[in-house]
């Protein structure tokens, strides 16, 4: 609708600057970035519905142009459009997403291959949850249910569909039984087919690994503990996360407000913000790739086209042509009436233009919210050189002082907030607009992990406006005062305190698996560390440090994370793997074995990158190039502006050490956010227990 109404809007402009012969040629730019608008209803609700369908041609979605089948959407509430980017979110700290999700989807996204379908796989391609990436809430909320991943809600529709014709072959049943099955034998809820199974508990210390059919009532807590920013939400279903995601399924969620007080210069608080809102342009910029296939140019009609990583795509000459890559580029050996579609798109358009103010600062809030694509973003002028621009958000946390950054790195997941400035900062720190309109291309590089490619793509225009008249501005800051930045960097970067070396500790009844599984690591509050073959250990006085080692299969079929020593076995959701002490904080020697990058993230928690080891030349110079850009404000042990965040890259065959808090009790995951490779293992088990005392 969003999408409906700007095209409408940009279509008046037009007609407008037409009949106006003598407007100057800049008037006619106008800017066409569509903004996906706020949903404050489940913040503000109890009946809010968020339904999940699977577009068809009849009721097609629309994605990039394009009337999509074989896509899934997102509606928010019971009579509204399914939409390929769904209104963001939005809530304050303190409140709570309240909301039921309705899986309706009827049968499995285009994107699933009939291998897959045929395939013994745990779940299904129609099993739903919601994760809420980046919020530090509870996994588990009494009746109803918290950030739970270990949820299956299995389709409502196919329920149905599989009522009336039993026994019969075909997506419905295969699907809805396969994964029936599954669950049953894992000891969760059986529900009777066709029938909307009453809410099951969650209960923290209880099975999370609950089955419900049709639907499923939420309970997200949004906690006042500093998070501020942009974070996102998508099913985690394990085995189909990147299906789903590549389908369409992710949104934004916005927490707080640059204006909540806590986060500027007083100075800047009050040329900022007016009564609690910014003053400021903030634009979302919600990342999302997609791969089309069937394309009617005429009729604007398309499928979506199973997800391949491996594709190349058309336009990655040297240097790279970005006229030829405008929000998307060619699926090499497509070519012919199917030409397939590789599209990255900016709030669901293709190659938008963003039309700037003369002398304005603007804040951009991008998320990568796509399931396995890694941007490495610049804005280049006339000239191909880039452009800085000042990092103040990362991952939901305002950082202290603001980075200026003339490229961003970002791994699926990843969220930032950028300002970029319509003009030249001079020597004295001032803004002076330009005197005539400057174009600009904001910019993925190509970004190259072992055998695949991300391809450099223009994700839109940026048109700078220029007016001779203009005087020069302040620059923002965008930070705390020196002193208060100063302390709140101490405080990250020093150790909670732990408890006296030698206290004796047993295994707790929480941290122990079913027979034939292992036992898993435990972290306690005081430090100590006691390894999945000990039942007994003793406090070492110093905060916790465990190796977690990703790693792959030769062939690259399996991926892994190995906590600890514990071997490399494929993922077991009935398996822990960590068990953690609630209030615990452990540092993380991660150990990137593989030839290529992974993004580390960890559910209910976020960390602190303290170091980071890795080599740019040799045969991993490739991937690693990329890392450059990121890492480059890393000195001497840390981050040069330490920021909390929840995801991070970890270079090929490099080291990265966390500190990671666990303020949370219940069971979640850690995993690389290339969601494709944690649908091939490359996740594990986090249970957090209360003290028993
Ligand atoms: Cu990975």
């Amino acid at each position: 609708m969003h999408h409906r109404k700007h095209r409408a809007a940009a279509a008046a402009v037009g007609a407008l600057s037409l009949a106006i012969l003598a407007a100057p040629l800049a008037a006619r730019a106008a800017d066409t970035l569509p903004n996906p608008g706020v949903d404050r209803s489940l913040a503000t609700r109890d009946d809010t519905v968020v339904k999940v369908r699977r577009s068809s041609k009849k009721a097609p979605v629309e994605i990039g142009g394009y009337a999509v089948s074989g896509a899934l959407a997102y509606a928010f509430g019971k009579k509204a459009e399914f939409l390929y980017v769904p209104p963001v979110i939005k809530a304050k700290p303190g409140e709570a997403l309240r909301f039921k999700l309705v899986n309706e989807i009827d049968a499995p996204p285009s994107n699933v291959t009939a291998a897959e379908l045929e395939g013994e796989q745990m779940m299904v391609p129609t099993d739903l949850n919601m994760h809420t990436h980046g919020l530090i809430t509870s996994p588990c909320s009494g009746k109803k249910q918290g950030d739970n991943i270990f949820l299956t809600i299995q389709s409502g529709a196919l329920a149905k569909q599989s009522d009336g014709h039993s026994g019969h072959g075909g997506h419905a049943g295969h699907g809805a039984h396969a994964g029936h099955g599954a669950h049953a034998g894992h000891g969760a809820v059986a529900a009777a087919d066709g029938d909307i199974e009453p809410q099951a508990k969650s209960e923290c210390g209880k099975s999370q690994l609950v089955t419900l059919k049709g639907s499923a009532d939420y309970r997200i807590g949004v906690k006042d503990n500093g998070q501020s920013g942009m974070f996102w939400f998508h099913p985690h279903i394990h085995g189909f996360s990147q299906k789903m995601v590549n389908a369409g399924l992710s949104g934004g969620i916005q927490i707080g407000s640059l204006c909540d007080g806590k986060h500027l210069l007083p100075s800047d608080q009050e040329r900022l913000c007016k009564n609690g809102s910014p003053q400021i342009r903030e634009r979302f910029m919600l990342l999302k790739d997609v791969q089309l296939t069937k394309i009617d140019e005429k009729a604007k009609i398309a499928e979506l086209r199973p997800y391949d990583i491996f594709v190349n795509c058309s336009g990655q000459g040297k240097p790279i042509d970005y006229s030829k890559v405008k929000g998307g580029c060619q699926i090499d050996g497509t070519a012919g009436k199917d030409t397939d579609l590789w599209l990255f798109l900016v709030n669901g358009a293709r190659y938008p233009t963003v039309e700037m103010k003369a002398g304005a600062q603007e804040i951009w809030r991008i998320a990568n919210i796509g399931a396995n694509a890694s941007y490495d973003l610049v804005l280049l002028d006339e000239d191909g050189n880039k452009t800085d621009f000042q990092v103040i958000n990362i991952d939901g946390n305002y950082v202290a002082k603001s980075v200026t950054k003339g490229s961003l790195l970002m791994m699926p997941g990843t969220r930032a907030d950028i300002v970029v400035s319509s003009g030249r900062i001079d020597g004295k720190g001032k803004l002076q607009p330009f005197k005539k309109d400057k174009t600009f291309q904001f910019v993925q590089r190509q970004v190259l992990s072992g055998t695949s490619t991300y391809p450099a793509v223009a994700l839109a225009k940026v048109v700078m406006k220029g007016d001779p008249q203009a005087k020069a501005t302040e620059v923002a800051e965008f930070g705390l005062d020196p002193a208060t930045a100063e302390a709140r960097i101490a405080t990250l970067m020093a150790d909670d305190a732990v408890g006296p070396v030698g206290k004796k500790h047993k295994r707790p009844e929480a941290c122990k698996n079913k027979k034939g599984l292992g036992n898993p690591t435990v972290v306690f509050k005081d430090g100590t560390v006691m390894g999945p073959d000990e039942d007994h250990s003793q406090s070492s006085g110093q905060t916790a440090v465990i190796p977690l080692r990703f790693g792959n299969s030769p062939n690259f079929d399996k991926f892994f994370i190995n906590t600890n020593g514990q071997g490399a076995k494929a993922f077991d959701m009935d398996r822990i793997n960590l068990c953690i002490e609630k209030g615990s904080t452990v540092r993380f020697e991660v150990e990137n074995s593989s030839p290529i990058f992974h993004n580390l993230h960890i559910h209910q928690s976020r960390f602190i990158v303290e170091k980071v080891k890795y080599e740019t030349g040799g045969p991993d110079e490739r991937p690693n190039r990329v890392m450059a850009g990121f890492f480059k404000d890393v000195k001497a042990g840390g981050e040069m502006v330490p920021v909390e965040r929840d995801t991070a890259p970890l270079p090929a065959s490099g080291k990265v050490v966390v500190k990671v808090k666990f303020p949370e009790q219940g069971r979640f995951v850690y995993h690389c956010h290339i969601l494709i490779h944690e649908d091939l293992g490359m996740m594990q088990v986090a249970e957090v227990f209360a003290s028993e005392e």
